[in-house]
């Protein structure tokens, strides 16, 4: 089968199911919680947004998703997606397609950082955490590709972290230990 996206309308075609996050769906997730409130009561702004290819999500089968990151900072915090673990440990690729961007991954002990531009494949091995985040001024857009039958654990990322959080700083961008005060 072949699957059409607009790049310009951000839609696939045929199409799956689709996903809007706003600020409110990020609870707990920035380390500023007020500023977090703050932004959720001035607007409740879309952070991101995920559509899905037809594909079921089930053992064996190989869905596909392309999210697009708006740009912005939360209390210094660049605008990121929840990040999730797979519960079915399994391997993951993102192919960075516009805009800039970077893939967080953590194991629970170990933290890697992967900048993602066009055309770079992150390749995420089984078994770690992941966690989008936009470091430009523009939309930052990706194709993921994930085993179907992997499952997606939020609750993980609440307890255990992502190792570091990625704020802007200057023209560039910092990290910082996940629970530093
Ligand atoms: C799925 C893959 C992506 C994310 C998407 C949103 O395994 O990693 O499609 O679901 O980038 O992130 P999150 O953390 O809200 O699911
Ligand atoms: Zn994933």
């Amino acid at each position: 089968m072949s699957i059409r996206f607009d790049q310009a309308a951000g839609t696939l075609s045929p199409a799956g199911p689709t996903l809007t996050r706003r600020m409110s769906d990020l609870e707990g997730l920035f380390r500023d919680q007020n500023s977090w409130r703050t932004a959720v009561a001035d607007g409740d702004p879309i952070v991101y947004s995920v559509v899905s290819s037809p594909v079921p999500e089930i053992d064996r089968e190989l869905p596909q998703s392309i999210t697009t990151i708006h740009p912005g900072t939360t209390g210094g915090e660049f605008w990121m997606t929840k990040g999730h673990q797979h519960p079915n440990h399994q391997g993951e690729i993102y192919l960075g397609m516009s805009g800039n961007g970077g893939l967080l991954m953590f194991d629970g002990k170990d933290t890697r950082w992967v900048d993602m531009a066009p055309g770079t494949i992150g390749y995420i091995p089984p078994g770690w955490a992941h966690r989008s985040v936009n470091v430009g001024s523009e939309p930052y857009s990706f194709l993921a590709v994930y085993p179907g039958g992997a499952g997606h654990d939020y609750s993980w990322v609440l307890e255990n972290g992502l190792g570091q959080r990625v704020w802007r700083q200057d023209d560039g961008l910092a990290f910082v230990d996940y629970f530093a005060e």
